[in-house]
């Protein structure tokens, strides 16, 4: 059986995972290890100086961590990937990989709050030049590149305002000019959007979210050719450091197994909650790619299988009323993050998006009053309830 060709179900099941040889455990054990005993110095020695492929380090591969980067590399249609402690770590480690002192980076302008800090405050400390671009406006990108580019960094959908981006057509003119593109995917995972058949050349994800999707750890993914992917690992990954563990790289390999079917419920929630929200008189404005009112509504169509379960909106009242949504309601928690089984509301100005100055963030759109949804898997009758419930308390405190 070609394993290759299964679906996307059966490789997020299958890919990497496997039973245990030695006892036939169905479920192979996690290896707790931070190193690895060699049989004799001459291994030790061919290892070290990396004239045989094995274990010997645990910043330097576990199998259980490579289970992981397996099932990912599988469903991204990626060569090979690197898990790392956290997004950001996933984020860092392949910049720095790829940027060197007198570099351009031109970056999506709206994108993670932390993303956006490290390239705006960080890499120019290295002497590595940054344009930030409205991405969705390919004509942007072109003309940020100049002969210096190395990287086009975006994110598509993009956090917090859900803004898509052509990966097909910014992959082009990074091309063109002899750039790599790197694609955050998180709010799509590879069940909606895969980058990498679209063009680019490096996948990344938070994995802390949908991959895991029960909320209970931090990783971080970056999927792309062996090449790149080797380059990145060994000397950075090695000697920056930002491994990730074997317990939470196999917390995630067993989120990946249900992704497929969280993904489902995810979308098919969030496009009902986005149609009330639409028609709620409370709601001034919705920002979610399965509406028709969002601007690039037809580019999610043809780049994304579904919309995800991510969406914004500015509820009428501005800051007061933003603030006053999020403490009334009651199923749905306020906690930053996103992407898992439970449902997630955030006012994005003070939390995923505090990096960002107030200018920056009325220039990409986050309202102060700005509140983000991440739909989560509970029936939607019930999360649309909570929402109305907690439309009508903002209604009544705020008197409109
Ligand atoms: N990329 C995106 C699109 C993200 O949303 C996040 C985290 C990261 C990368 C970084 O991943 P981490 O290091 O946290 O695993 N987004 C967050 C958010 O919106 N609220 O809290 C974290």
């Amino acid at each position: 059986m070609d394993k290759k060709k299964l679906s996307f179900n059966a490789r997020a099941i299958h890919a990497g995972s496997q039973h245990c040889p030695e006892t036939g455990a169905h479920i192979a054990p996690v290896y707790r290890t931070s190193t690895f005993v060699i049989e004799n110095v001459e291994r030790a020695i061919r290892l070290g100086y990396g004239e045989e492929e094995g274990y010997a380090y645990g910043r330097f591969g576990n199998p259980t961590v490579d289970a992981l980067q397996k099932k990912v590399a599988a469903l991204e249609n990626a060569e090979a990937s690197l898990a790392a402690a956290s997004g950001m770590s996933a984020i860092t480690t392949a910049l720095f990989a790829n940027l060197k002192k007198g570099d351009h980076l031109v970056a999506g302008d709206i994108i993670y709050g932390c993303t956006y800090g490290f390239v705006r405050d960080i890499l120019p400390k290295y002497s590595i030049e940054v344009t930030m671009v409205n991405t969705a406006e390919t004509e942007s990108v072109k003309k940020a590149m100049k002969s210096n580019t190395k990287v086009v960094y975006i994110e598509t959908p993009c956090n917090p305002v859900l803004r898509i981006t052509d990966i097909k057509a910014v992959a082009e003119i990074a091309h063109t000019r002899g750039a790599l593109l790197f694609v955050d995917s998180t709010y799509a995972t590879p069940y909606l959007q895969r980058p990498l058949e679209l063009g680019a050349d490096i996948v990344l994800h938070s994995a802390t979210k949908y991959l895991n999707g029960h909320g209970d750890v931090l990783g971080g993914i970056i999927a792309g050719s062996k090449k790149l992917i080797d380059n990145i690992r060994k000397p950075y990954m090695e000697w920056i450091g930002g491994v990730i563990s074997p317990m939470d790289a196999s917390e995630i390999s067993k989120g990946i197994k249900t992704l497929g079917a969280r993904m489902e419920i995810h979308c098919a929630n969030a496009r009902k909650i986005a149609d009330f929200l639409e028609e709620h008189e409370m709601v001034e404005k919705v920002l979610y790619p399965g509406c028709e009112s969002h601007p690039q509504h037809e580019l999610a169509k043809i780049q994304m299988k579904d919309f995800g379960g991510m969406m914004s909106f500015n509820v009428k009242g501005g800051f007061e009323a933003g603030k006053a949504l999020i403490n009334s309601v009651e199923l749905i928690s306020l906690a930053t993050s996103l992407g898992c089984v439970d449902s997630l509301i955030q006012h994005s100005p003070s939390m995923s998006h505090a990096a960002l100055s107030r200018t920056e963030r009325e220039a990409a759109g986050i309202a102060e009053g700005q509140v983000r949804l991440s739909a989560g898997i509970e029936e939607a009758e019930h999360l649309i309830a909570d929402l109305d419930q907690a439309m009508a308390q903002v209604k009544k405190k705020l008197n409109i």
